[in-house]
């Protein structure tokens, strides 16, 4: 079969150069999608809330683990806390709360209540007075 060997070349690449295509876009159709937008707005509110979580880092005075204990409950006790460590050796907590519901100061007032003393706010000596001995912090 020598025909075989020779492959027969398409001559149909000139011919139909384009298709006829439609060049006006139906702009009345694009405005369908637009209608879904409040959709969208809505997951936008709920990022919102989640991105609204702070982190606040400051000293309290303690001396052991009760005093962990009794530091942390305070903090978390405060409407809007998330989540709070106190760390023994550094003498400080750190804090997660929704800055929508709290803040720095009213956890400090709410830690210095339970007789430790923060940054900004010294503990009464009543209170102070109260804790074991083993938690009084102060020389
Ligand atoms: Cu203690």
């Amino acid at each position: 079969m020598p025909g075989m060997d020779t492959p027969a070349r398409s001559k149909s690449e000139c011919k139909e150069p384009h298709k006829k295509q439609p060049l006006i876009k139906p702009d009345i159709d694009n405005s369908m999608p637009e209608m879904d937008m409040p959709e969208k707005l809505k997951s936008d509110k709920v990022n919102t809330s989640i991105s609204a979580i702070q982190q606040a880092t400051f000293g309290v005075s303690g001396n052991c683990e009760m005093c962990k204990d009794r530091i942390e409950k305070a903090a978390i006790s405060v409407k809007g806390v998330d989540t709070a460590v106190w760390d023994v050796d550094s003498k400080k907590i750190a804090v997660k709360f929704y800055g929508s519901e709290t803040d720095v100061n009213a956890l400090q007032k709410a830690i210095a209540l339970v007789g430790h003393d923060t940054e900004k706010y010294k503990a009464e000596n009543d209170i102070y007075d109260g804790l074991p001995s083993c938690c009084k912090y102060r020389k």
